[in-house]
């Protein structure tokens, strides 16, 4: 099927969220919530950001490109390691694995003029970013395979508790649901950068700390920035034949950042290995 090329003015919902237009108080009004939501709760989201003519092409694309998806299914601990520590007890965080099995396209799979990418490239969705995070300018990732991707994940897929690797923060659009699971769940400021809180993390990790733990709620269109580091979050398995479709996408605070080929050939498989 042929998709429709559409403008970011048709795939961001500009009516509510006037981002192009710098002196409408709406998008300063936008901008300073978020960012109160992320301080405060180390996430924020923005529902309906993207249109449901947009979301549909999305989807579309992902589906029909599902099939060629780097399959990732390891078992790995929180800190998204697969080798254990002999030196440490059997029940410490650190030898403690779990599933994970998710299914990446990547950027240079997806289509030149695919909605994904233009919401990606778009400088008033970029801008309001960096102006949410407010750590000066963000510039878009130049790696052939990581700076805007479709997560799947079918029936039975899962991704367990973790800390995202050292990023300031990871921002995903919900573009498809599951029919059950699928939640996005986060244990807010489980560690610090100075206190691994080792006992805490354990007691997320074998469900003994359940009210520690925020559900956030995605409807598809919701846009979410959210600070993954420090806060162990995980999607709880999905169930159901509708694939669960999210865009990932990788902002940096300097132009012409690449990513580690290492790091690539694990998350889009052997096809990138150098
Ligand atoms: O799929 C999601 O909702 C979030 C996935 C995640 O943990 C991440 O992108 O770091
Ligand atoms: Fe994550």
């Amino acid at each position: 099927m042929l998709q429709p090329t559409l403008d970011i003015q048709g795939i961001v919902n500009v009516d509510t969220y006037p981002i192009h237009d710098s002196s409408n108080p709406a998008r300063q009004s936008l901008i300073d919530r978020c960012k109160s939501d992320l301080d405060n709760k180390l996430y924020c989201a923005i529902p309906d950001f993207v249109t449901a003519s947009a979301l549909e092409v999305m989807a579309e694309e992902a589906t029909r490109l599902q099939p060629e998806a780097n399959h990732n299914n390891s078992l790995r601990n929180c800190y998204l390691h697969r080798q254990l520590d002999p030196s440490l007890p059997d029940d410490h965080p650190r030898n403690l694995q779990d599933r994970s099995s998710v299914r990446m396209i990547a950027y240079d799979q997806i289509a030149d003029s695919s909605a994904l990418r233009t919401f990606y490239h778009a400088d008033s969705v970029r801008k309001m970013v960096s102006e949410i995070i407010g750590e000066g300018e963000l510039f878009d990732n130049e790696d052939p395979y990581q700076p805007a991707n479709y997560v799947c994940y079918r029936d039975g897929d899962e991704s367990s508790w973790h800390f995202d690797a050292d990023n300031s923060f990871t921002m995903t659009l919900m573009i498809q649901a599951a029919e059950h699971g699928g939640d996005f769940e986060m244990s807010p400021d489980t560690r610090t950068d100075t206190d691994q809180n080792y006992d805490h993390v354990g007691k997320v990790l074998r469900g003994e700390s359940n009210d520690s733990i925020v559900s956030i709620a995605r409807e598809p269109g919701a846009l979410c920035i959210f600070r993954g580091c420090n806060s162990l979050h995980r999607v709880s398995p999905v169930r159901g034949s509708t694939l669960r479709i999210m865009g990932v996408f990788v902002y940096e605070f300097r132009p012409g950042v690449l990513g580690d080929p290492e790091v690539n050939a694990t998350i889009y498989g052997p096809r990138v290995a150098a």
